[in-house]
C-alpha cells in the first residue's frame, strides 16, 4: 500500500540525509529495472553485476557526496557502483533522466564510471578492478608534484578517494602501488573497503581484515574498521550485549551472508540455538520482532550514517587512510547476503514492492523527491548546498608553446635510443615552458633507457631534499642522484603498472591540478606487456604522455628471448588513444618528438584532416619504440615536407623509378638491411623503391578513414599511404621487413592492391649477434632479396643466397 508522505517542515541534516540514501538506493535499482525490463530493445541485454554489487555502497556514498567531499576531491568509484554515483549526479542536477534512462545503453550512462564516454563529471575511469584504486594514490603523488613546483598553490589541496570493492585487493597492482606510496611519502589518500565479504563468484574468505589492517599499517596507512552501525553499537551495551557481539566475531562469512539472505526468523532460531540459553542476550533476542532482529543484525557500519560521517568527519590529517567498512552486498535489495547475487536482477513482482516500500506512485519513479518524508523545497535546498557541487570541479590548462625544431648533436653512427637521451640532455639545458613542464619517470631503468644526462640535469623529484651521498663522499659516478622538491624525474620502483598509473595520473594533471605536465615514461618494450591494461586504461581515460619504450625486438641480441619483444608494433598499431612511431633516425626522431609534445595538449574536437585522414586535433598520447641497433645517420636537410610525411607515417627514401619492380618498406632498426637487399637486387630488378614506415599506426589509420570517407561520398579523400602508393605500377611487389611482428606491415599491399611478403619475427627470440639473429628468423638482406625473387617475375637475382 502506497502511503502519503508527511512533510516536515524544519529538517535535520540527518535525516535529510537519511532521505537522500534511501532515494538513491531507489534510483540506482529503478535505472536497472528500467535498462532490463522497461526498455525496448533490451532483449539478451543483462545488467551484470550491478544491483547488489552498487547496493552495498549506497550509505557511504550519501554520506561522502553529499556531506564529506569538497570540490577538489577526486574519487575512483568501485565499476559496479556506477548506479549509485549516476543516480547521485542525477539529485545534484549533473546527470539528466535520460542518461539514466538509457543506462548500459547507446549514449546512455556507463556501465563503470567513465571519464570520456559519461557526461556527470567522473573524475577516474574505473571497470577494470585495481586499476581505479591505484589511481587515486598516484594522482596524490601527483598533486604534490605540482604543489612542489610551486604550481596550483592558490587552491586547496584535494583527498584522492577510492571506493574500493573488497575483491579488488586480490589485484596484486594494488600491492605494488603501496610500496611506491610508502617510498614517496604519500598523503592525501583515502581508500574506502566496502568490505561486504563477497566477490564475484561467491563468499571470500574468513579474516581478510586483519590481513588487510596489517598489510596496510606495515605501508604507513592508518587504518579504521568501521563494523557495528549505531544500533548494533546500542545493543552491545545492553545487558547480555557483549555476548551478542562475540557472537557475531566469531560468525563465519558464509553463514552470515546466509542469515541476511534468510531474514528475521531465521536470525532469531540461529542466535536462540547458539546463545538462546544464556539469560540477558535471550532477552535481547527476545524483546524485537522478526523485522527489528533483521534490522539489527544486518546494521552493520556501512549502512549506517551516522557512524560513516563520524569516522570521515573525525579524520584531522592528511596521513593516507584504509577504511575497512563492513557492508551487506545487496542490502536493502531481496537478494540481499545470497552468495549468487553478483548477477543477481530483482523481478518486475520484486522492483514492485520495493517501490511500494519505498512509498513511490506509479509513473513517479524517476521523480527525484518522491515518497520522502521531507518536503521537497528542503531538500532542494540542502541539495543547492551541497559542498561537493559547489565549485568547478574540471579544470583546464593552457598548451604549452613547442618549438618546431629540438636542438640536438646528431653523431655519424648512432641508435635512437642514444638519440633520445641527447634531445632530453639538450632539452635538460633548457630554460623554456616545455622543458619546465616535463617530467620523466622510469620503473628502475632510468639509466638503460638512456635517462642519465636529463636526470642529471634536472635531479629526481621528492618533497623532501636528499643528497646523493656518493657526490658528497666525492666518489666519482657517471650520475648524480640527489633528490628535492624541483626535481623533475620521478623515480619508480620496477613495477611496469606503476608506472602507467603515474603517467595517466601525471596526464591528467591538466584536467585534476589546472596545471599541464609533459609526462615521458621510459621502459623497455617488452615490458609494456606487463603494464598494458593500466596503459590501456590511461588511454581510455584520455591521460596525456609520451612511451618511450627501448631497447625493442631481436634486435636486443645477446639479452635472448626473454627480452626481445615481438608483439608491442601490433599494440601500437591496434591501441586506442596512442599514435605509435618507429623512427630509424635520429633525427625522425626528432621530428616526432617535437611534434609529440605538442600532440599530448591537443584536445579539440578534431574533423580528419584531409591532408592525411588522421583526427590530429583530437590529440592522444604518443608511443616511441625504439633501439640500441647504432645506425649510420643521412646527411640531409630536415624539410617541412620531410618532418610532415614522418609525422604523416611514411616517406620514400628511394621513389620508385616508373618501371619499378619491387618496393622494399621498413621500419625502424633493419633499415641497413633494407637499405643493403635494395642494393643487391639493383642490377635484376628495376627502379626499386624504398619506403620508410615511421608510423604504421599512423599510416593505418589515415588508410581506414579515408575508406570510409569514401564510402561515405567523400570521393576526393585519399590517405597519405595512398598518395605514396599511387604510383607504384601495379605488376610491383612489396617486401615488407621489420623487428617485430610482420602483420604490422602485411596490410600494406591492401592499399591498391600490391602483392606483399611481409618480413619480421613471428617466434620468440633467442641469444646471438644480431647478424645470426637477423639471418634466423628472416629479416637479414638476404631474405629480403629472396621474398622479392619470390615475389616479382624476372631474372634471379645474382647475389641472392640459399636460405639458411
Ligand atoms: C581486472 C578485472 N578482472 C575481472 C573483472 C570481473 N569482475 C567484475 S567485479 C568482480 C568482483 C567484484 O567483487 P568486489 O570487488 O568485492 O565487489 P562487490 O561486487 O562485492 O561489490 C569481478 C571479478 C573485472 N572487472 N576486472
Ligand atoms: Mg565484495
Amino acid at each position: 500500500m502506497t502511503r502519503k508522505p508527511t512533510p516536515t517542515s524544519t529538517t535535520d541534516e540527518p535525516a535529510l540525509l537519511a532521505a537522500l540514501e534511501r532515494k538513491v538506493l531507489w534510483l540506482a535499482a529503478w535505472t536497472i529495472h528500467h535498462a532490463n525490463h522497461v526498455r525496448e530493445n533490451t532483449g539478451g541485454l543483462k545488467v551484470g553485476g550491478h544491483q547488489a554489487s552498487s547496493a552495498s555502497l549506497a550509505t557511504i556514498m550519501t554520506a561522502l557526496y553529499f556531506q564529506v567531499l569538497r570540490p577538489q576531491d577526486r574519487v575512483a568509484v568501485k565499476p559496479h557502483a556506477s548506479p549509485i554515483f549516476h543516480a547521485i549526479q542525477y539529485l545534484l542536477g549533473r546527470q539528466t533522466r535520460e542518461k539514466l534512462e538509457a543506462f548500459r545503453g547507446y549514449k546512455g550512462a556507463q556501465s563503470y564510471p567513465s571519464r570520456t564516454k559519461d557526461t556527470d563529471d567522473v573524475d577516474f575511469s574505473t571497470g577494470s578492478v585495481g586499476l581505479g584504486v591505484a589511481q587515486t594514490l598516484f594522482s596524490s603523488l601527483v598533486q604534490d608534484y605540482v604543489r612542489a613546483h610551486g604550481w596550483a598553490t592558490g587552491q586547496p589541496e584535494g583527498r584522492m578517494v577510492a571506493l574500493v570493492g573488497d575483491a579488488e585487493l586480490d589485484e596484486g597492482n594494488i600491492f605494488e602501488s603501496l610500496l611506491e606510496g610508502w617510498k614517496q611519502g604519500l598523503r592525501n589518500c583515502w581508500w574506502i573497503i566496502d568490505y561486504n565479504r563477497q566477490s564475484l563468484d561467491a563468499v571470500v574468505r574468513e579474516g581478510l581484515w586483519e590481513r588487510y589492517e596489517a598489510l596496510f599499517r606495515a605501508f604507513g596507512w592508518d587504518v579504521v574498521i568501521l563494523k557495528y552501525g549505531s544500533l548494533l553499537q546500542a545493543a552491545f551495551l545492553e545487558p547480555g550485549g557483549a555476548r551478542l557481539r562475540g557472537w557475531i566475531d566469531t560468525c563465519p562469512n558464509q553463514l552470515y551472508s546466509a542469515l541476511v539472505f534468510q531474514g528475521g526468523a531465521a536470525w532469531r532460531k540461529r542466535l536462540l540455538d547458539d546463545i538462546g540459553d544464556q539469560g540477558a542476550v535471550t532477552r535481547l533476542i527476545e524483546a524485537r520482532s522478526d523485522d527489528e532482529l533483521a534490522r539489527l543484525m544486518t546494521n552493520l557500519a556501512g549502512h549506517d550514517l551516522p557512524t560513516q560521517l563520524d569516522a570521515f568527519g573525525k579524520v584531522d590529517h592528511d596521513r593516507p587512510i584504509c577504511f575497512i567498512c563492513y557492508t551487506i552486498k545487496g542490502f536493502g535489495l531481496p537478494f540481499a547476503g545470497h552468495k549468487d547475487n553478483h548477477a543477481g536482477l530483482m523481478t518486475p513482482a520484486q522492483t514492485e514492492s520495493l517501490r511500494a516500500a519505498m512509498n513511490i506512485r506509479p509513473g513517479h519513479e524517476w521523480d527525484k523527491f518522491e515518497g520522502l518524508a521531507v518536503a521537497p523545497a528542503e531538500l532542494e535546498r540542502f541539495l543547492d548546498r551541497v559542498p561537493f557541487a559547489a565549485g568547478a570541479r574540471q579544470h583546464d590548462a593552457a598548451r604549452i608553446e613547442v618549438p618546431a625544431q629540438l636542438p640536438v648533436t646528431i653523431q655519424p653512427v648512432m641508435s635512437t635510443q642514444a638519440g633520445f637521451g641527447a634531445l632530453l640532455n639538450e632539452l635538460g639545458r633548457e630554460k623554456g615552458a616545455i622543458a619546465e613542464r616535463v617530467v620523466t619517470a622510469s620503473p628502475d631503468v632510468t639509466v638503460s633507457t638512456n635517462l642519465g644526462p636529463w636526470v642529471n640535469r634536472r635531479g629526481l623529484f621528492a618533497r623532501e631534499k636528499m643528497a646523493d651521498t656518493f657526490k658528497s663522499e666525492r666518489i666519482p659516478s657517471t650520475f648524480n642522484w640527489d633528490f628535492s622538491p624541483k626535481g623533475q624525474h620521478i623515480e619508480l620502483g620496477i613495477a611496469e603498472m606503476n608506472l602507467f598509473i603515474l603517467l595517466s595520473a601525471l596526464g591528467l594533471s591538466h584536467a585534476i591540478n589546472g596545471e599541464r605536465l609533459i609526462p615521458i615514461g621510459t621502459l623497455y618494450d617488452p615490458f609494456i606487456q606487463r603494464g598494458l591494461d593500466a596503459l590501456n586504461y590511461a588511454c581510455y581515460q584520455e591521460a596525456r604522455f609520451i612511451l618511450v619504450a627501448t631497447p625493442s625486438g631481436i634486435t636486443l641480441a645477446p639479452e635472448g628471448g626473454a627480452h626481445q619483444s615481438i608483439a608491442t608494433p601490433l599494440i601500437g598499431l591496434a591501441q586506442d588513444g596512442l599514435a605509435a612511431f618507429e623512427p630509424a633516425f635520429v633525427d625522425e626522431l626528432a621530428a616526432i618528438l617535437a611534434f609529440a609534445f605538442d600532440y599530448i595538449q591537443r584536445d579539440a574536437e578534431g574533423e580528419a584532416s584531409e591532408r592525411n585522414w588522421l583526427r590530429d586535433e583530437t590529440g592522444g598520447s604518443v608511443y616511441l619504440r625504439l633501439s640500441t641497433r647504432p645506425i649510420e645517420q643521412i646527411k640531409r636537410a630536415m624539410t617541412g615536407e620531410l618532418r610532415q610525411a614522418i609525422v604523416d607515417g611514411a616517406y620514400w627514401q628511394r621513389p620508385p623509378g616508373p618501371n619499378c619492380q619491387v618496393v622494399v618498406a621498413y621500419t625502424g632498426a633493419v633499415v641497413p638491411e633494407a637499405i643493403q637487399a635494395v642494393g643487391l637486387m639493383a642490377e635484376d630488378r628495376r627502379d626499386v623503391g624504398l619506403l620508410a614506415v615511421t608510423s604504421a599506426d599512423r599510416l593505418n589509420a589515415g588508410w581506414t578513414a579515408a575508406q570510409r570517407a569514401r564510402e561515405r561520398g567523400l570521393v576526393h579523400a585519399r590517405s597519405h599511404i595512398e598518395k605514396l602508393m599511387a604510383d607504384v605500377p601495379s605488376h610491383c611487389g612489396i617486401v615488407t621487413v621489420l623487428d617485430g611482428h610482420p602483420a604490422t606491415l602485411a596490410w600494406l599491399g591492401a592499399v591498391r592492391g600490391h602483392r606483399v611478403r611481409a618480413l619480421g619475427v613471428e617466434h620468440f627470440g633467442q641469444t646471438g649477434s644480431i647478424p645470426e639473429l637477423y639471418r634466423h628468423y628472416g629479416i637479414d638482406a638476404n631474405a629480403i632479396v629472396a621474398a622479392a625473387a619470390a615475389l616479382t617475375p624476372g631474372r634471379p637475382i645474382r647475389h641472392l643466397k640459399a636460405l639458411p
